[in-house]
């Protein structure tokens, strides 16, 4: 017992790596902890309570909401609201950022991005999917609402940023910018125990992760890097191999322990490509690139990009570095 390292103290003891520590921060992550504990409760049930299935509407984006988009985006909201760190929550299931009107909210310094269960179409069909949460400090004044202002900040300014993978295991995987730490649930002790400290990515991989039924819809470049990594060049430890869960979180979490690459590039129909720079893109950027890997729109570094809407897309490229860079490289010579 005395070697567990629990994820609550695993927080504390770490505390002051973090630039502003003061707790807050600890208290907040131990919110999301909380929420994660019972949306898993809620998810492993799955197929057996009536839980699994669409809402009947749809969220901003036009995309039907399922129950447990639902049931996740209310637990993490109140989970969030329940402590007094956060002034405000934009979610991919909201249209409209969140504010939290208690006075404790409004004094509080952080805002949270989410998406509050990622993949959610791979429920009924029992395959892992996630939560993806991104924290910012504010830019407006303590003690007034939060602006939008405060959830439009690119990626850079994340003070903390992380995923929940409800899989095979469960487990917790985050930063605050001191590395990435990954903590896997004890459903007997109910609690997150570290399981991966300090996680480096390799930087070379041997997967390749997209959605090759768009293939024709592809910028040239994404067709070339695919055929690319399909050769067969012993020597180079090609051909890849071809891995798609179609689940960020997990094709993400597998890449990042085993050396990958994720790609969600521009289509020729949504050239913007379909993850959301706020809540998919940058708290992975945030998270490769302390695992020592690299995320970008295929031009640049997703972190530098700008934000002009909360629900905005990004063509997004993430995982070992020479991996990230190939691709580049084919995009510049064939945009
Ligand atoms: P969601 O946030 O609506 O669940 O959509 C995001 C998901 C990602 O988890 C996944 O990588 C991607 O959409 C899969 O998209 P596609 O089915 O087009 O390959
Ligand atoms: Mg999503």
């Amino acid at each position: 017992m005395s070697d567990i390292r629990t994820l609550g103290e695993f927080i504390v003891e770490k505390q002051h790596d973090f630039p502003h520590a003061s707790g807050e921060l600890s208290s907040l992550l131990s919110s999301i902890k909380l929420a994660a504990k019972i949306v898993n409760r809620e998810i492993n049930k799955a197929g057996l309570a009536d839980i699994t299935g669409s809402f009947g509407d749809e969220n901003v984006q036009g995309e039907e909401q399922q129950k447990l988009d639902v049931y996740a985006n209310d637990k993490f909201k109140a989970a969030l609201e329940a402590r007094d760190q956060v002034c405000g929550v934009a979610s991919e299931e909201e249209d409209e950022a969140v504010t939290f009107n208690r006075e404790l909210n409004r004094n509080a310094k952080y805002v949270v991005l989410m998406d509050p269960l990622d993949g959610s179409s791979n429920i009924d069909v029992n395959v892992s999917v996630g939560t993806i949460f991104s924290i910012y400090r504010r830019v407006s004044p303590v003690g007034t609402p939060p602006t939008q202002e405060d959830f439009l900040q690119p990626g850079s300014q994340q003070v903390a940023a992380g995923y929940i993978i409800y899989g095979s295991s469960t487990m917790l995987v985050y930063t605050t910018g001191n590395g990435v730490h990954g903590f896997t649930y004890d459903p007997s002790l109910g609690l997150f125990c570290l399981s991966h400290e300090n996680l480096q990515t390799p930087e070379d991989g041997r997967i390749y992760s997209i959605n090759e039924g768009n293939y024709f819809r592809f910028p040239m470049g994404v067709k070339k890097y695919i055929k690319y990594c399909q050769e067969n060049v012993p020597e180079d430890d090609r051909p890849y191999t071809s891995r798609y869960i179609g689940s960020l979180v997990s094709d993400f979490h597998r890449n990042l322990l085993k050396g990958g690459i994720y790609l969600y590039p521009s289509t020729a129909t949504h050239p913007t490509g379909k993850l959301r720079l706020l809540y998919e893109c940058n708290p992975m950027a945030f998270l490769i690139e302390q695992a020592g890997g690299k995320a970008s729109d295929g031009v640049g570094r997703i972190m530098d990009i700008k934000p002009t809407e909360l629900h905005q897309r990004a063509p997004f490229f993430v995982g070992s570095t020479n991996m990230v860079e190939k691709v580049e490289a084919f995009l510049a010579e064939f945009p």
